[in-house]
């Protein structure tokens, strides 16, 4: 074998290899023109709200995945972490989560619980998107699963963007709102620990690292396709069916 196609099947080392996972961030949903404008302050509140309603469907979709991932895995010591991040978001006796964060988020900035909590915002494209990421954590090996958590590895800079320029931004946003943002720059960073542990430990082969940097690159997708439907309805102004009715059209939730 020549040093060419050695080098074309031997596994990269493990610092290459979180290098290589790294490098995907040049395509995190921070570089969407939706995130980009909301960053520079360019949203209207319109497309805020949009965001904030849409995104809540993400996020009361995580501990379900979450719950995917636990019933995937036989090992108990990585169940005994990965359960922190279902209390995360559903929150437990005495601390609120972060669902209920985002809920309060969501009346800082003109929404209602309950049009949050029935999804009534949520569009198909963004439907779609993040059941593609639940479906996949359901069939996906627990270790898939966690590597395609690995967005996160990004994510404390997407958060601190929000804290940094919002209260500027958008000063009719009540600040307590953006508790969620401030409570997600510790817990990403510890997720990603343990999420980086499991993909480096499991994904040794060549053929097996590669697979890991696919599956991120569908979470990234997944990010990015879910912001691409917000732009499509609250940017371009062509929501589904906007052709045939100026009413809102979508399917609920079917499963
Ligand atoms: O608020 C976010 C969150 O709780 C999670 C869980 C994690 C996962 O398990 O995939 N990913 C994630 C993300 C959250 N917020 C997103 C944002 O832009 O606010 C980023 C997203 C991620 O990077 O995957």
């Amino acid at each position: 074998m020549s040093h060419q196609q050695a080098t074309e099947v031997m596994p990269w080392s493990r610092e290459e290899f979180e290098q290589r996972l790294r490098a995907k961030g040049d395509l995190y949903h921070i570089h969407h023109p939706y995130h980009i404008a909301m960053h520079k302050g360019e949203c209207t509140p319109e497309q805020i709200r949009a965001w904030v309603a849409n995104r809540f469907y993400y996020q009361v979709s995580i501990p379900v995945k979450d719950a995917a991932i636990m019933a995937n895995c036989h090992d108990q010591e990585v169940r005994r972490h990965w359960i922190q991040r279902i209390i995360d978001h559903d929150g437990r006796e005495g601390s609120e989560g972060g669902i209920e964060a985002w809920l309060r988020l969501g009346e800082a900035v003109g929404l209602t619980r309950e049009e949050l909590l029935d999804h009534r915002h949520v569009l198909p494209t963004v439907r779609f998107a993040v059941d593609a990421y639940v479906n996949f954590a359901r069939k996906a090996t627990w270790q898939e699963a966690a590597c395609s958590s690995l967005t996160e590895m990004f994510a404390p800079t997407i958060h601190q963007s929000r804290l940094d320029t919002w209260p500027e931004n958008y000063p009719w946003i009540e600040q307590e709102g953006l508790q969620y943002f401030h409570n997600r720059l510790s817990e990403a960073r510890r997720d990603v620990v343990h999420g980086i542990q499991i993909t480096l430990e499991h994904f040794t082969t060549r053929a097996e690292q590669e697979r890991a940097l696919n599956i991120l690159q569908f979470k990234l997708d997944v990010l990015w396709s879910l912001l691409d439907g917000l732009s499509m309805a609250h940017e371009l102004n062509r929501p589904p069916f906007h052709t045939v009715t100026d009413q809102p059209t979508y399917h609920r939730r079917l499963v």
